[in-house]
């Protein structure tokens, strides 16, 4: 007879969804995942990855015991022998050159609670350097920051008191599904959704109008549909004058320009402005939505900015069923003391944006280790080439993952970790509201080791070890206390998810964390900031997320032998270009062979591909990406790298 079981989880990629999950395991074997339907946002559901993450787990591509490397390649090594290693490594850096001659690298490809323990390790070792800005969420956040002084989301549940929804520069249908039954639900009712993307992705499907404005020329198409708004004296006047600041200023700003001039540095059709106005006119209250890849340029300050305005203007925001939202804190329900940063003031970070430079050209002390989790910057991370070259300098680069990716490949020690389906954790969202448990579905794989279980190990050969090296259970109690704080039960989100208590639709008192206590309009708006016409490099790379994968998580065998770039046909025929034939891709710094798609669903200025394949396989679009940061907030303009095309 076999031995089935069930056991609740919840999945800790790095997407916003964070669903519940159903593990059913036959024999000690995972055989299947499903969506849990104990999860009250998720409810039973889960994507077409979720399969995948049975694969990757049983992959015979996966490494599950430690490796070293030395003069004859790479070797199997013993745990203790290869944690003994990194910790004379350290030690001895450490004593030459004091412990920020060493840095640690923290990704993004698990954000579970227990990983906050990764960063307590090197500061009770004694502060090493670590990161600053981000490759993902920086610019959105900050951008939110100063028009709502903190930025807070509406609950996903709240959107489905909205009359409409305008998804802008996001694509839920690839990224974030728990959406789409709420978008389905507007519409059965009656509702609007309109889609706002240069590139005609998978939601515009799901939508009554997709609009393509030129890639980062937003603002102006949000300035245009404000603008109609108050011309037809449709602004929400209350809002205006009691909750606001800076109106006046902002006006200036609309005043400027005249609506189809508006539209055309937009992009757009004066239509395509007056849809949008029409819809904030008569479907109130509208949600808007942000995405990630709508603030991966350098400007793109202005663009949230703007759109925050039109939120405020059409009297959206403080609104139940309104709203500019984007992203929640995936950290938010910890104990940050438990980050242990209060142990060392003022350590060294080095921006993120920039690693590969930053690496190279640290002083003071140089760097000369490298300790990565859970990333895989050769790939991700801009200009892949300085990072690889970065990399190959250190003395010293420790790489915890599952597979022998781009990052893997140049480190010395490589650490088997356990996927989240072996693990026992807790996870917050950055998508939602819940807080989930992550209950070990399987047995580790081989030698695997959760990354807490790797800390703890290794800081039995530190003199930290007694306050370091503690129960699970005992730490998640002292990282999860506001949970308990509040009235949370730890047992129980062992089996049920915890909801924050974050509000349902936030400001709805009017008032903002911001110096005026109001909402803060943006005061100045440099339009040159944002033009990038460039001849040698006419087209736009946006290297967006894949609809079968998250990121870079895939395996070797996994690609294809050359990643896709989608052309416009007019485009293609003008480079005498045919479709399925490989092309060369060239950017300032660097050049990618691709297959050629011609597609109409792009605009003519943009080359539209998925980013996240490995460079080992010939994929790797981030050695086209020069390593840029944003104005506001630290972020990555992946989307500001301007290509050309040209045949083989
Ligand atoms: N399947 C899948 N899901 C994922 C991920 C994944 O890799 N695969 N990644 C996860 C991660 S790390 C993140 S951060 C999120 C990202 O989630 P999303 O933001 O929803 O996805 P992206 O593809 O990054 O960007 C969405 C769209 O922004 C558009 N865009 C780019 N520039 C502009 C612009 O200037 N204006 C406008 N209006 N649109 C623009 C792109 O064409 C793209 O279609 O998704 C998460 N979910
Ligand atoms: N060109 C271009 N580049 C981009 C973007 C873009 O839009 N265009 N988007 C950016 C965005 S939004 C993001 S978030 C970053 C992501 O950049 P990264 O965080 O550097 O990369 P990921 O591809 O998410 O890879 C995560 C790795 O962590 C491993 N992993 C997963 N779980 C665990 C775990 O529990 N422990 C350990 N040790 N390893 C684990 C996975 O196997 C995988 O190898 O990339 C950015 N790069
Ligand atoms: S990847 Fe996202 S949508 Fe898919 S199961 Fe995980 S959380 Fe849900
Ligand atoms: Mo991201």
């Amino acid at each position: 007879m076999s031995d089935i079981k069930k056991i609740i989880t919840t999945c800790t990629r790095d997407c916003p969804n964070t669903c519940g999950l159903e593990a059913t395991v036959e024999n000690g074997r995972l055989v299947r995942l499903t969506g849990s339907k104990n999860h009250p946002l998720t409810r039973g559901m889960a994507c077409h990855k979720a399969l995948k993450y049975i694969d990757r787990v049983y992959s015979k591509e996966r490494i599950t015991k430690p490796m070293m490397r030395g003069a004859s390649g790479r070797r199997e090594v013993l745990w203790d022998e290869a944690l003994d290693l990194i910790a004379e490594k350290m030690k001895t850096i450490r004593d030459e050159d004091g412990p920020q001659a060493i840095l640690y690298y923290q990704g993004y490809g698990e954000r579970t609670a227990l990983k906050l323990l990764n960063k307590c390790f090197f500061n009770m070792f004694g502060g090493v350097t670590t990161l600053h800005g981000s490759l993902c969420g920086g610019t959105g956040q900050a951008s939110q920051n100063m028009d709502l002084g903190n930025r807070i989301s509406h609950d996903p549940l709240d959107h489905y008191n909205s009359r409409a929804m305008i998804l802008w520069g996001r694509n839920p249908a690839t990224t974030q599904i728990g959406l789409v039954p709420i978008i389905k639900e507007i519409k059965k009712k009656g509702g609007r959704i309109i889609t706002i993307d240069p590139f005609r992705n998978r939601s515009a499907a799901l939508s009554d109008r997709h609009i393509a404005p030129a890639p980062n020329m937003d603002a102006y198409l949000a300035m245009a549909a404000a603008k109609i708004l108050i011309d037809r004296g449709a602004h929400d006047i209350d809002f205006l004058s009691h909750h606001s600041a800076g109106y006046t200023a902002y006006k200036a700003i609309l005043d400027r320009y005249r609506v189809d001039k508006l539209c055309y540095l937009a992009g757009v059709s004066g239509e395509d402005a007056q849809y949008i106005a029409d819809t904030l006119i008569n479907f109130k209250p509208t949600s808007i939505l942000l995405g990630w890849g709508l603030h991966r340029h350098k400007e793109a300050h202005f663009t949230i900015r703007a759109i925050d305005a039109l939120g405020a203007v059409s009297g959206n925001i403080g609104v139940e069923g309104g709203g500019v939202s984007q992203g929640f804190e995936e950290y938010g329900p910890y104990d940050p003391k438990c980050w242990g940063d209060q142990l060392n003031p003022g350590r060294r970070t080095i921006l993120m944006p920039y690693v590969g430079e930053e690496l190279l050209n640290a002083q003071n002390p140089p760097i000369r280790m490298v300790y990565v989790t859970a990333a895989n910057p050769v790939c991700m991370a801009p200009n892949s080439a300085l990072v690889a070259e970065a990399l190959k300098r250190m003395e010293f680069v420790v790489y915890s993952g599952h597979f022998l990716d781009d990052t893997a490949e140049l480190a010395d020690v490589f650490l088997p970790a356990t996927t989240f389906l072996e693990e026992y954790d807790v996870m917050a969202s950055y998508g939602h509201n819940y807080v989930g448990p992550v209950n070990p579905a399987i047995e580790p794989v081989g030698d695997c080791r959760s990354e807490f279980q790797m800390f703890t190990e290794l800081a039995k050969r530190f003199s930290f070890k007694d306050q370091y090296c503690k129960s699970a259970d005992a730490w998640l109690a002292e990282i999860c206390a506001p949970i308990k704080a509040w009235g949370g039960d730890l047992d129980e989100l062992r089996h049920t998810p915890f909801r924050v208590p974050e509000p349902m639709a936030p400001y709805l008192d009017k008032v903002f964390a911001t110096p005026s206590g109001k909402f803060e309009f943006m005061t100045q708006f440099d339009g040159d900031l944002l033009k990038k016409d460039d001849e040698t490099y006419p087209y736009t790379l946006l290297s967006v997320a894949p609809f079968d994968y998250i990121c870079s998580e895939r395996t070797l065998a996994d690609h294809p032998p050359l990643p896709e770039v989608r052309l416009h046909p007019a485009e293609a025929e003008k480079l005498g270009l045919a479709d399925g034939r490989p092309v060369i891709v060239k950017s300032p710094i660097g050049r990618v062979k691709a297959l050629l798609r011609i597609d109409a669903s792009t605009r003519r200025d943009c080359l539209v591909t998925e980013r996240g394949g490995w460079i080992k396989a010939g994929h790797g679009l981030n050695r086209l990406t020069a390593e840029m940061v944003s104005t506001v907030g630290n972020g990555t303009p992946y989307y500001d790298t301007r290509v050309t095309l040209c045949r083989v």
